[in-house]
């Protein structure tokens, strides 16, 4: 029983530019920053903070192979591939689709990295050869559709590994389960019409993108009833997060039986994140991975394959790393040294008015049951 883990020095090379989100604009006040939102200093800090405290030695570590061509067309067009991958040769790189997503010279084959990374992971959790995982991969994917980047993505990784898993790996239903403060709308459209996953995204309501991640939105023909979203209030902290996750996905998780678990991780939902305003803390995503991992055992093996996706405080993020793999790997959490100075504060406890919310959401997405 092992819990496998993948990082490559690749991943940090991601250049994202000077911007701070949008591109920097001297003429519109926007002067050029070392530290883009996205930079991937934060992911690597997560490695680094996992090999500092001696955590790696309890890994099994994972060495990822970058995604063919081929691999990334059962998710992307070949427009979308082929214009990234030309924009890679430019001397300064290009955008993955939106205008705030840049990436520098080379960038595609650290995306192909990242996707392939995503299939590294899926490919041994489902052969067996760990029994779950963590993949620190960069850039992130969730956000990416069919046919473009955006939102800091460029492939959809966790989709390109789900593919994977389906075509090449024998996997009849997979879950999703998203994480990240923010919409995993790249990976609900890609499965909107597929029935074989189940696509469930917890995010802060209307954050980014702000018109996708409705309650309403279910999938459609085969695929109807197999979206699920579940947008929480501004402000939702530890409470919160666990209560939806108990009340709305573990449920829909007992109901579709996956064989496989795919986490997109973000971290963003992490008290100090600059990019939403929620108020998870490592114990959130510690107890939300513990239950996660509880669910998996009863319904598929233990199988479960976690990638990351955002988190943007380079302060928080590794600490909220830290804690899925440590639960992942069932070995002794760090101490969070954060936690201390937010004793007493308030927004960590389910409010009267998120819960409200949350029940709500519970009965909108109750009528439709996966069971045959
Ligand atoms: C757009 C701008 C955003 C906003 C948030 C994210 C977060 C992504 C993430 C990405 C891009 C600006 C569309 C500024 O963490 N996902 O998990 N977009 N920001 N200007 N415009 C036009
Ligand atoms: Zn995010």
């Amino acid at each position: 029983m092992s819990t496998g883990y993948i990082w490559h020095e690749l991943y940090g090379w991601y250049d994202t530019g000077t911007g701070g989100q949008a591109p920097a604009d001297p003429n519109a006040g926007l002067q050029p920053l070392t530290h883009h939102f996205a930079h991937p200093d934060t992911k690597r800090r997560i490695h680094e903070l996992v090999a500092v405290s001696g955590m790696i030695n309890a890994l099994e570590r994972l060495q990822p192979r970058k995604a063919t061509e081929q691999e990334l067309l059962r998710v992307h067009t070949s427009d979308h591939v082929e214009r990234i991958k030309y924009e890679s040769t430019l001397a300064k790189g290009g955008d993955t689709g939106d205008g705030v997503s840049p990436f520098g010279k080379g960038g595609f084959d650290i995306a192909a990295l990242s996707a392939g990374g995503a299939i590294t992971l899926v490919e041994a959790v489902v052969t067996g050869t760990v029994s779950n995982g963590y993949a620190i991969i960069n850039p992130p994917g969730h956000h990416a559709r069919s046919e473009t980047g955006m939102g800091f993505c460029a492939f959809n990784n966790v989709a390109v590994a789900v593919k994977h898993a389906r075509e090449v790996l024998g996997v009849e239903k997979a879950a999703v389960v998203d994480w990240d403060v923010h919409h995993g709308n790249g990976t609900q459209s890609i499965f909107w019409t597929d029935p074989s996953v189940l696509t469930i995204s917890i995010h802060q309501d209307r954050c980014y993108p702000t018109d996708s991640g409705f309650v309403t939105e279910r999938g459609e023909g085969d695929g109807e009833g197999f979206a699920l979203n579940i947008p929480l209030p501004p402000g939702t902290g530890h409470e919160g997060y666990l209560y939806a996750f108990e009340t709305i996905v573990i449920p829909a998780l007992r109901d579709f039986k996956p064989d496989l678990i795919v986490v997109a991780s973000g971290f963003d939902a992490g008290m100090h994140d600059p990019l939403a305003r929620q108020m998870a803390t490592t114990a959130t995503f510690r107890l939300m991975t513990r239950s996660i991992l509880a669910l998996a055992d009863e319904l598929c093996g233990g199988r479960v394959a976690m990638m990351q996706e955002g988190g943007y405080s380079p302060q928080y993020v590794p600490f909220c790393g830290a804690a899925v793999i440590a639960e992942l790997a069932g070995v002794e959490p760090l101490v969070d040294p954060y936690l201390p100075g937010q004793v007493g504060a308030r927004g960590f406890d389910l409010e009267p008015h998120q819960k409200a919310e949350i029940d709500e959401i519970a009965r909108l997405t109750q009528p439709v049951s996966h069971s045959a």
